[in-house]
């Protein structure tokens, strides 16, 4: 058969997905005798359609994919669906339909659709997380906490959305708004469910060291900030005239004498009693209820315009014995530390604007060396190291030093102790919505809140219900499911209705895969032995935080729990996040109408060149815009290189890449087979060690061009013919990865047995690297001055740096400004200096 000199895409395509479907090209099994590699991209939400960034996504991942299966890994490679969640459930209300039935048909659509782009899935484990046999599993996890304390009931403000009818993590919550409608996020008190994430908190934070090689350093730093660790001490300050006393947070007790008032937050336990009674109370409670309402963040931020209300109580300094009023100030959080501030006005700036504002005392005790600090004359407060004055015994200490003692001190004297605080909070996993995981548990008149029975796994969320108009959940008014009977004493009890966070589910998708048909237990131990860690994980980065602190947290609780291998400490051993897929320089979206749909651009040009454009615009961490020229581009040079082989099919052999190994007969040979190794060694870096896809398509398409320059010399004797086939069946194996189905069928065409599927990735051979040497002379200023050896065919650039590099060259121009430099390529370079 012979190639149409048209390039076809759309039949051939298809025709190949199918071949690699019925041959199970991408399946793979647990093979102690191989390699693997474990690669996966963050799965998607399944709304409907995919979108031109899950294409980007899923098309970064399968060059990936391709590559190390060429090179020998058993890849396991899978996909699946984030299938619970709100907008499912906003949808379906929006449609008419239910969640599931909504979840199920996009997942279906979406499934076909990532078919047709040829990505190299391993099917058989696709998972999707609102299927029973998935979150079952979770709630298991879920048992195991609560019996060992990693999950608890707290009743607490929440970030509380009035537009999604649900709390919201903080984490969830972008600027005071709801991350997924952008409505103004509420305070309301509500007793939720927690992940004692916190109780991670320490190896959270050190083994982000251990990501240092494979993640990119700016997601390191996003969880490192979000950790927030901070070391300090506790320190008491007794109440004046009554019981009680008042445990600050600080990470300057070198500061203590500096304390002139204290600050406790509004919604601090001890407030009510303070400000009983007093005659301006209402006044006091105006401020509380305005500050309870305020954004956290907003209370957070350096430019809050700062607040406060006196209490009219006092508490005691635990060195000097003196008297501190208690204030109620809008920047302290109640639920950092203790909740209290000890404020030291003249050495922390938010203290200083408090102090100003309301003409409390500023008190100096750390100084900078050799010079007096006058409170009256501060503009700022001073906040850099110095040395400890009107500090009792420890005047005089460097205030590090200071620190250090006035702890020891206070710990003698029963005063306070060294601590570590953490901004990370627990994690609140209760969402009052329908569309996700029940969470196991049931309330008992007689026994409290009782776990389900492991056995009793899992807690089917009820199909049969009515979504509500308004969003609220329908399974509170679900008899069926609230009434059940007590596990402990057999009595009438109700079932939890709130259900799961759906980061709960994508916490430990990945470990899933690894065993996804597994009915008897969550994982197959001896799969994820083999499998985990992921060796690269790809998505967006707006995950920096969420999704992946909570797998990060999962993993080591799985472990903890013996689901996970011992060492297993971290999920993703390399992590790539890439950039958007933008239009006119902004963002996709429905709302502003700039979609470029990908079925319809696979309808034009089919999915190799689409594939190929998103690898190809751009490196993959990085934004680029969508461009009709840049695709009409990629679809030429498909077009082209399957032109080219059509037009040579008659002198090509089939025989495999990179391996024309005689010895050279002709300079233009040699030149082809240098271009040919060359390019291998780079595309093979720029793939598996820089993630450089557009770079690797740029080599290739150059070597393209050698083969076009020299095509008819070669075709005109049996060695060049062999060079020719060699370089093309190279081309074909490198582009494999990108535009798999075009490759495939060319392939074929050419007359090979087996399939490039089954193809090993080209090896470049150090031989065929080397370059003939050809001494070049050098001039300065017109005079010979020396030689210099270079290999042959090297650039004006190499020239120039050699000649200048050259010992008794320098010594000629040593004291000169180089004026100019000449070259003729291959024969002689002239250095113009004076
Ligand atoms: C006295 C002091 C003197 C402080 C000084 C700072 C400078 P990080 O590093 O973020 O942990 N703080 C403690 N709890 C707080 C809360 N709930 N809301 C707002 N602020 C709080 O910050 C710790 C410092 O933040 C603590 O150290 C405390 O002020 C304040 F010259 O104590 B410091
Ligand atoms: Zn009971």
């Amino acid at each position: 058969m012979a190639l149409s000199s048209r390039y076809d895409p759309h039949a051939l395509e298809e025709k190949w997905q199918k071949i690699w479907a019925e041959k199970g090209s991408f399946d793979c099994e647990v093979d102690p005798s191989r390699p693997k590699y474990f690669l996966m991209e963050m799965f998607p939400y399944p709304s409907g359609n995919i979108h031109m960034g899950h294409v980007r996504n899923y098309s970064i991942g399968d060059v990936m994919a391709r590559f190390r299966r060429m090179q020998g890994y058993n890849v396991l490679h899978p996909i699946g669906w984030d299938a619970f969640g709100l907008p499912a459930e906003n949808a379906a209300i929006k449609h008419g339909t239910h969640p599931a039935k909504w979840t199920y048909s996009n997942i279906d659509n979406m499934r076909v659709q990532l078919q047709r782009m040829g990505y190299s899935y391993d099917w058989r484990r696709e998972v999707a997380t609102c299927r029973p046999e998935y979150y079952r599993w979770e709630q298991e996890f879920f048992l195991k906490c609560l019996e060992k304390g990693l999950v608890y009931r707290k009743k607490a403000p929440q970030n509380w959305c009035p537009s999604c009818h649900t709390v919201l993590a903080n984490e969830q919550v972008v600027d005071g708004r709801c991350w997924r409608c952008d409505s103004v996020v509420e305070q309301k008190d509500l007793t939720q469910w927690f992940f004692r994430i916190t109780a991670y908190a320490d190896e959270l934070l050190a083994d982000l060291e251990k990501l240092e090689k494979g993640w990119p350093s700016r997601v390191l730093t996003m969880q490192h900030n979000w950790i927030g660790r901070s070391t300090g001490a506790e320190i008491v300050f007794p109440l004046e005239g009554r019981e009680g006393e008042i445990k600050v947070f600080s990470t300057r007790a070198d500061t203590v004498f500096g304390v002139t008032f204290m600050t406790l937050a509004p919604e601090h336990p001890l407030v009510e009693s303070l400000i009983a009674g007093r005659e301006n109370e209402a006044e006091i409670r105006a401020f509380i209820e305005r500050t309870r309402n305020m954004d956290r963040l907003d209370r957070q931020s350096e430019t809050l315009e700062k607040d406060g209300v006196f209490t009219g109580a006092y508490c005691l300094n635990p060195f000097t014995g003196h008297r501190i009023p208690i204030w109620l100030g809008n920047f302290v959080l109640a639920d950092y530390g203790t909740g209290a501030v000890m404020a030291v006005p003249a050495h922390d700036q938010r203290d200083f604007d408090f102090a100003h504002k309301f003409g409390i005392d500023i008190k100096v005790v750390v100084s900078p060396e050799g010079q007096e600090l006058v409170p009256s004359e501060m503009t700022e407060a001073f906040v850099d190291a110095g040395v400890l004055v009107n500090s009792g015994e420890f005047t005089g200490m460097p205030n590090e030093e200071g620190r250090a003692a006035i702890i020891s001190k206070l710990e003698e004297m029963g005063k306070g102790r060294a601590t570590v605080n953490y901004r990370l909070r627990d994690w609140n996993i209760s969402r009052q919505r329908y569309w996700g995981a029940p969470i196991p548990v049931v309330y008992c008149e007689k026994c409290g809140v009782q776990p389900v029975k492991i056995e009793d796994l899992p807690v089917r969320l009820p199909l049969d219900v009515k979504t509500c108009e308004d969003g609220r959940s329908p399974l509170p008014d679900t008899p069926s499911f609230v009434e059940t009977v007590c596990p402990c004493c057999g009595g009438p009890a109700r079932r939890e209705t709130d259900t799961m966070d759906t980061f709960v589910e994508s916490s430990w998708y990945f470990a899933r895969y690894t065993s996804a048909r597994k009915d008897d237990a969550p994982f197959d131990m001896e799969a994820l032995r083999y499998w985990m860690p992921v060796d690269q994980y790809i998505g967006g980065v707006e995950h920096a935080i969420l999704h992946l602190l909570y797998s990060r947290f999962f993993t080591k609780m799985l472990r903890d729990f013996g689901y996970f291998p011992a060492d297993m400490d971290e999920p993703f051993k390399n992590l790539l996040t890439q950039g958007m897929v933008l239009l006119g320089g902004s963002k996709m979206s429905k709302s502003k109408g700039n979609i470029v749909d990908p079925d319809a651009m696979v309808k034009k040009y089919g999915a190799d060149t689409v594939r190929l454009f998103c690898l190809f615009a751009a490196p993959p961490e990085r934004d680029f815009d969508w461009s009709d020229s840049g695709i009409e581009g990629s679809y030429r040079f498909v077009s082209r290189v399957w032109r080219m082989f059509a037009e040579m099919q008659s002198v090509l052999k089939p025989v495999l890449p990179c391996s024309d190994l005689t010895p050279a007969a002709s300079d233009a040979i040699r030149a082809l087979r240098l271009s040919e190794h060359a390019t291998v060694k780079k595309v093979g870096e720029d793939i598996a060690e820089r993630n450089q896809f557009n770079t690797a398509i740029a080599a290739i398409m150059e070597l393209v061009n050698a083969v076009n320059q020299y095509r008819e010399e070669l075709s005109a004797t049996e060695e060049g013919r062999n060079a020719l086939s060699s370089a093309m069946a190279t081309v074909l194996a490198m582009l494999f990865p990108f535009t798999p189905h075009m490759c495939e069928e060319v392939w074929q065409e050419l007359g090979h047995a087996d399939a490039l599927d089954d193809v090993s990735w080209p090896a470049w051979s150090e031989e065929a690297l080397k370059r003939d040497v050809v001494t070049v002379v050098v001039q300065v200023n017109g005079k010979l001055r020396g030689k210099v050896e270079v290999p042959a065919g090297s650039s004006r650039e190499e020239l120039e740096k050699a000649a200048l590099a050259e010992r008794s060259i320098q010594n000629h121009i040593a004291g000169k400004t180089v004026r100019k430099v000449v070259v003729v390529p291959g024969k002689l370079v002239n250095i113009v200096a004076g």
